[in-house]
């Protein structure tokens, strides 16, 4: 297994669409696996795989306090499944150090496969309905700051094109 490099806005490169995955080789599997380990690296939640610089529709997700819920979510589609919306504080392993408050609906349905390619169907809610919608943008080129007046966008902009400038002075 190996740690992935994980972009970080504004890299446009976290603008490209996802393709679908068409073939579940060893090759998927062993960027599911990587993904996994970069995502509990970075103590993170949800990982897509446009944030790896993989344009594919691979999702990994663990919710629980002890690595105990791997799920994975291959071409996921998500249908929103009542009136209900929900603020949620988000943040993003591709905008490291900034959490705010984005409003979603709050009930989805999930149509998607699993590693192996077998369909399943799932109804979430809580952060569950919150962390799909936000990893799904991810394969739409789309993150949360794009939800974001444009004045606080361009301050976490700002802020960490200069902390990039700090890591790698040209
Ligand atoms: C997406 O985000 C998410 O700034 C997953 O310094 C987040 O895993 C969906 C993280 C919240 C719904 C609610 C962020 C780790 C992890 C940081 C993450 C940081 C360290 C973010
Ligand atoms: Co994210």
């Amino acid at each position: 297994m190996s740690l992935l490099t994980i972009l970080e806005y504004p890299d446009p490169k976290l603008r490209t669409i996802a393709k679908p995955v068409t073939e579940f080789d060893d090759h998927l599997q062993t960027l599911i696996d990587d993904m996994f380990e970069t995502m509990y690296n970075a103590r993170g939640i949800g990982l897509a795989a446009t944030q790896v610089d993989h344009h594919i529709q691979v999702i990994v997700m663990d919710l629980s306090e002890d690595k105990s819920q791997p799920k994975v979510f291959i071409n996921p589609a998500v249908t929103i499944t009542g009136d209900a919306h929900k603020v949620y504080e988000e943040g993003c392993l591709s905008v490291p150090g900034f959490h705010e408050k984005v409003d979603r609906p709050a009930d989805v349905r999930i149509d998607a496969m699993d590693r192996e390619g077998k369909p399943f169907s799932i109804e979430a809610d809580e952060l569950l309905a919150v962390c799909i919608q936000h990893e799904m943008d991810h394969l739409n080129g789309k993150l949360f700051v794009d939800y974001l007046s444009a004045l606080k966008r361009n301050r976490i902009k700002d802020k960490l094109v200069k902390a990039h400038r700090k890591q790698k002075p040209s």
